[in-house]
């Protein structure tokens, strides 16, 4: 099933002609519009007539979360003011958040693409969407809302929070379809248990998960606990929102990213190289069709690889692997380099564990330390010291036998880890403090 068939079947040589001249386009356009381009533009000794081929754009530079809070709140914008529709900012964890602003065509633009993007995912005109990301600044919420409503689904516009209420809901009005993030979504099926509900007896279907990493082994927790079909998507507010990108439901084995809105390349982090598909680096994307804020070779700090080979859904675009997690949330502990992600896998495929934990990076004198803190069953929790303190034993072996990191485990009780009804707060490094 397609939203958009011609568009998400284009052969490759179409695909491509399309993104070359869209590309030129918009290299054009920010030139022009944006002194931000112009300036680096001219100092890399680059004019867009120069562009003769797709490859041209590994000449150009990068632009950088930094050259975004360098031109808070509006500088990077392309379109004037009064063709700006709407505004979204992301809070980033330091200083003023991260502005961006879509004028009418870039809204209809994001809106078909998250409609494409729920087709994918096995949703469509019928389906009551519980859209649980939430709704303000953040572009979970209304970007989800907007693409529910143009796949003609019915949309419950419930954001996050209220837990209990949400259950209930989800429970009176039917919903098939559930869009929040994977955290939460366990958090979910923690409250509906407790409440004595059984998802298997309601009627959601599929879950579109996305906004923060998650791992293989807890969409299999998640499967199971929500009894659905779980699938990931992908997507930034610089770039857009939700819906950059998105598994199908007919493989889930990497999501498509809409090449013929955007042009995506894998760098090497450190040289900033292209690297070869299939190799593991940073995500870089070129938006090729925004009008409020084009972004040429916007450094997302996503790490991923990047794949051309066929997919069975028929859908030609590329596909990028599931985010290992963000450059700056890997973790160097005593020169071993971990994702937190890597270390939910294992915690998800011990018995006994629960799915909720917080990784704490301290220093001792010159030492880096790893503390795992995470919750262990109900049924375990009353069991002796001494299958607890196994249980410990076994988290610290296996991360220690996978990751080649040794840490702490500290086994606590359950739902003492804070749950998020957004994003989840994963790892605390007392190193920065
Ligand atoms: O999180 C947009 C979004 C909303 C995506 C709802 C999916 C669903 P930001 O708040 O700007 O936008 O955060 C973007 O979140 O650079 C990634 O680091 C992370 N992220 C988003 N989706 C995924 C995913 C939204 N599927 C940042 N897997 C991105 C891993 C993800 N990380």
């Amino acid at each position: 099933m397609f939203f958009d068939e011609e568009f998400e079947t284009l052969p490759r040589p179409a695909l491509e002609a399309l993104q070359f001249k869209r590309l030129q386009n918009v290299l054009e356009r920010v030139n022009a519009n944006v002194p931000f381009y112009k300036t680096s533009f001219a100092r890399a000794g680059f004019s867009p007539s120069d562009l003769k081929c797709l490859d041209d754009l590994q000449g150009l530079p990068f632009t950088t979360k930094q050259d975004m809070r360098d031109s808070y709140p509006y500088d990077l914008f392309a379109a004037p003011m009064e063709d700006i529709v709407r505004i979204h900012a992301s809070s980033g964890t330091t200083g003023k958040p991260t502005v961006v602003g879509y004028t009418q065509k870039d809204i209809a633009t994001w809106t078909d693409l998250m409609a494409r993007s729920f087709v994918a995912a096995g949703a469509h005109k019928g389906d009551i969407i519980h859209n649980a990301y939430g709704y303000g600044l953040f572009t979970g919420g209304l970007g989800a809302h907007y693409g529910a409503e143009r796949l003609g689904a019915s949309v419950i516009p419930i954001s996050g929070g209220n837990t209990k209420r949400q259950i209930m809901i989800m429970q009176d009005f039917g919903s098939t379809v559930l869009t929040c993030t994977p955290s939460y979504s366990l958090f979910m099926a923690e409250e509906a248990k407790a409440e004595g509900v059984d998802f298997k007896e309601l009627k959601l279907r599929v879950g579109i998960f996305g906004a923060e990493p998650w791992s293989e082994a807890m969409r299999d927790e998640i499967e199971q606990k929500l009894n659905i079909s779980a699938i990931d998507i992908y997507g930034l507010s610089e770039i857009m929102g939700p819906g950059v990108a998105i598994e199908c439901i007919e493989a889930k084995k990497g999501l498509h990213i809409w090449e013929d809105h955007f042009i995506p390349e894998i760098i090497d982090p450190v040289t900033g190289q292209r690297l070869p598909e299939g190799e593991l680096g940073e995500l870089v994307i070129t938006t090729i069709t925004k009008q409020g804020i084009p972004l040429i070779r916007y450094r997302t700090r996503d790490i991923t690889s990047l794949t051309y080979e066929p997919c069975v859904c028929g859908r030609t675009h590329a596909r990028i692997a599931r985010m290992s997690g963000r450059s700056d949330d890997m973790l160097i502990i005593r020169g071993v380099n971990v994702f937190p992600s890597q270390i939910e896998a294992i915690l998800v495929g011990i018995e006994g564990i629960e799915p909720h934990y917080m990784l704490i990076v301290d220093r001792q004198g010159t030492m880096d330390t790893l503390t795992v803190q995470v919750e262990v069953s109900e049924a375990l929790f009353s069991d002796e010291i001494k299958v607890l303190q196994a249980l410990s034993r076994r988290v610290e072996k296996e991360i220690k036998d996978m990751l080649g990191v040794t840490c702490t485990a500290k086994l606590v009780e359950p739902k003492t880890i804070q749950r998020s009804e957004g994003k989840a707060k994963r790892v605390t490094d007392n190193r920065k403090l």
